[in-house]
């Protein structure tokens, strides 16, 4: 975990790269799929769900959600991924809806910049640092 600032255009940016959008989905698929069976199911996807930073979008930040409520919002996620709800997401879907998602937390963040606290190997982390390279120290 690292705590980075980005805003809106840090994403998007990073989503017009096509490439470095591509590889580092293709990334993270595979990083989530710890049986190798080319699918997420719903446990392999949690990880990708927390680390997609959107319970601060539903309940604000520092609030402690109440884990019933908790468990219906990733429900409710996996199954806005699993776009033809055979209960499993497959890499075509995966990166759909990561850009669908980024999109949307690009424009809600605007051109404010923001402090996140990034979990290392998300994509959002990559994407900051595609727009800051790490200097090295
Ligand atoms: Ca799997
Ligand atoms: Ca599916």
């Amino acid at each position: 975990m690292s705590v980075e600032i980005l805003d809106g255009a840090t994403i998007v940016n990073f989503l017009q790269d096509e490439e470095a959008f591509s590889a580092s989905v293709l990334n993270r698929f595979a990083y989530l799929d710890t049986d190798n069976d080319g699918l997420l199911s719903y446990a392999e996807m949690l990880k990708e769900l927390q680390s997609l930073r959107v319970l601060e979008t539903h309940f604000g930040i520092d609030v402690e959600p109440d884990p019933d409520e908790l468990a219906r919002v990733y429900e409710s996620l996996f199954v806005q991924f699993d776009h033809n709800l055979n209960g499993t997401i497959d890499l075509d879907e995966f990166k759909k809806e990561t850009k669908q998602m980024m999109l949307a937390m690009a424009n809600g963040l605007g051109f404010l910049p923001v402090q996140m606290v990034l979990e290392e190997d998300s994509i959002l982390k990559k994407a900051v640092e595609r727009e800051f390279p790490k200097v090295a120290s």
